[in-house]
């Protein structure tokens, strides 16, 4: 969702942060003790996660634990001891259940393994660049179901943090989650590497289905696809290393990167190469030479807002995040090449991406990547440096490791000219049947139908859940001068840079600390955006393509707040009457007093 009165937005938010972490802790704390009693895995001793950086976590979204509705059908299920049955497995349900019907229909769908799909093709093209060849084990996850402990514990994420509430995550049972990102199976794949390390792998990717409650936009889906990649290095002892000025330089460490050796494979990256001067494998030139305008005005790390972690060394890191850096530009390279040929992007206009530091609880320092697309900032991914206690977790302690987490949709849509990541989900011959493998494509519409803007505007429930009778002279609260993002960044942490608006990946839920769709959702102790979201889903499935906030204002002699959401409904296949759409409306707005117990105006 896009907002257009930012600021109040995240005024309230900090305000409200103490109300909502209580409550949403006594939910954490509640289940801890749950875990404690079955959880009895002695080896879990791993050292805790360093704390995050202070001033970052303010805006990862508001961790709002609502009960389940009594009356809701999850609590009716659970009462009657139902289990729900997800890629033909079956999971107790609880009162913790909140996966709609609608969210159930994708699982399975498994597009990244359709041939001639713009997703399998995608993940191919990422493959490519990190290939088995080069020591990435290209891996699937089918099953998306985790457990909470792999989807957030095993990665540091804090009890009490926002991603892991009701709003943003599907539950399938207190301790099962739709998977929320690819990384809930980084400590498993780092463990294989464990074994894989002396066969010669250093690294893997892995591409998945994930699921997150979230903003309606064209960039934004709450089933979407992610690709994970990673490498490692050894370590060596000081001992190990042949170079005697390198040796004495590291002889006070007990263990430490070998920096010739990474070097060396720093420098054989073809990026590395071209800009060096250096000979570079003919097939790889062409790429290679893309005039990519790569914005990395920020240091790699940062003491306060993104830093090393306590046993590496600066030089370490440089190297470490250089090799990141250099491979995903490579790849983002291959991807603008091919848009490049088929039309869809300038020859003549260097493409744009940026380098922004942020912030998740499983890598320090961290990135995201951001590409200038329609005018306008689009995120694809976010990366950073493994955190040493995971890899310590995982077996492999004597390891130094990169990861990032890509946006697959994301990605494709920049490849193809996608406009709108509804698309993906299309079983409509004319989308299907116009990609191929080795085929440079531009998308053809095959439509555009009129679109159908229908407003909703409510008064918010009291935290209590009681709603006042509306309607009064209010007081209009004055435009933000800045969009959300400026004003998060402006907030948040030194380390980020001038604002600008931009189309933001959800990070709440995958960690992430800044511009999250869930940061700009609207936060109120008794309303959530995402919950808005997830009904108009529930009802209109493909047919919405856009869910705004046109207006807020807060009434003093009422202290009650309204909202008024514009819902732009609009078929990908046919022209929507405007009787359906009033139909479908009617029935929005009834679920939302319902379930959000909002009072319409
Ligand atoms: C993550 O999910 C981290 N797990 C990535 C990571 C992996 C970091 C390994 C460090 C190490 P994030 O929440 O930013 O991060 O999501 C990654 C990407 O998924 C985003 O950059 C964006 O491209 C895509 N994405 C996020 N939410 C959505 C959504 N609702 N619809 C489509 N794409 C999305
Ligand atoms: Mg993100």
């Amino acid at each position: 969702m896009q907002l257009t009165r930012t600021g109040c937005a995240l005024r309230a938010t900090s305000r409200r942060w103490a109300t909502i972490s209580n409550r949403f802790l006594s939910f954490t704390a509640a289940r801890a003790q749950s875990n404690a009693a079955t959880d009895t895995n002695p080896a879990d001793t791993s050292p805790a996660y360093p704390p995050r950086p202070p001033g970052l976590y303010l805006y990862g979204g508001i961790g709002q634990f609502k009960q389940p509705n009594p009356g809701s059908e999850s609590q009716r299920s659970a009462d009657r001891g139902f289990s729900s049955t997800i890629d033909d497995k079956k999971y107790p349900k609880d009162l913790h259940y909140n996966v709609s019907k609608q969210i159930l229909e994708h699982v399975g769908r498994k597009l990244y393994l359709q041939p001639n799909h713009p997703l399998y093709l995608t993940r191919k093209l990422i493959e490519s660049a990190f290939s088995e060849d080069q020591g990435f084990n290209n891996r699937l996850e089918p099953n998306p179901v985790v457990t909470v402990k792999e989807n957030f514990d095993d990665l540091g994420f804090p009890a009490d943090h926002p991603g892991r509430s009701r709003t943003d995550t599907y539950y399938v049972n207190q301790d099962h989650v739709l998977r929320t990102h690819t990384s809930a199976h980084e400590l498993k794949l780092f463990s294989e590497l464990k074994e894989d390390l002396y066969a010669g792998s250093h690294g893997y990717t892995l591409c998945s289905d994930v699921f997150r409650r979230d903003s309606i936009d064209r960039s934004h889906y709450p089933v979407f696809h992610q690709m994970e990649g990673a490498r490692t290095w050894r370590l060596v002892t000081a001992n190990e290393i042949l170079d005697p000025n390198e040796r004495e330089a590291i002889a006070s460490h007990e263990r430490r990167l070998n920096l010739r050796a990474m070097k060396d494979d720093l420098e054989r990256l073809p990026l590395w190469r071209y800009r060096a001067g250096r000979d570079i494998d003919p097939k790889l030139h062409d790429q290679a030479a893309l005039d990519l305008k790569a914005e990395d005005p920020h240091p790699n790390f940062d003491p306060a807002t993104n830093p090393l972690q306590p046993s590496h060394t600066a030089e370490e890191i440089e190297l470490v995040a250089s090799h990141l850096k250099l491979s995903v530009e490579f790849l983002l390279a291959k991807v603008f090449r091919q848009a490049q040929r088929a039309g869809i992007i300038s020859r003549t206009e260097p493409p744009r991406v940026r380098w922004i530091p942020t912030y998740f609880p499983f890598t320090s320092p961290s990135w995201e990547l951001e590409v200038w697309w329609q005018d306008e900032w689009l995120e694809i991914l976010g990366c950073g440096i493994s955190q040493q206690q995971l890899l310590v977790k995982a077996g492999i302690p004597e390891s130094v490791g990169w990861a990032w987490g890509i946006g697959v949709e994301r990605l494709a849509m920049l490849l193809y000219g996608i406009p709108d990541i509804r698309l993906f989900w299309s079983q409509d011959r004319r989308f299907l049947g116009q990609f191929r493998e080795g085929e440079a494509t531009r998308f053809q519409e095959f439509s555009k139908y009129p679109e159908c803007y229908k407003d909703v505007a409510f008064w918010v429930p009291d935290a209590d859940g009681k709603v006042e009778n509306g309607g009064e002279e209010a007081e209009t609260l004055p435009p933000p001068t800045v969009g959300i993002e400026g004003e998060q960044r402006a907030v948040d942490s030194v380390a980020t840079p001038s604002p600008s608006p931009s189309s933001s990946g959800a990070a709440a839920p995958a960690g992430g600390h800044n511009r999250s769709s869930s940061d700009s959702a609207q936060h109120h102790p008794s309303f959530h955006e995402n919950d808005l979201a997830e009904i108009v889903r529930d009802i209109a499935g493909p047919l919405v393509e856009n869910v705004t906030l046109v207006d807020e204002f807060f009434s003093e002699k009422k202290r009650r707040r309204s909202l008024c959401y514009r819902i732009m409904y609009r078929s990908l296949e046919r022209t929507l009457t405007n009787e359906e759409v009033n139909e479908v409306h009617e029935k929005v707005r009834r679920r939302m007093e319902e379930q959000l117990g909002v009072e319409l105006r």
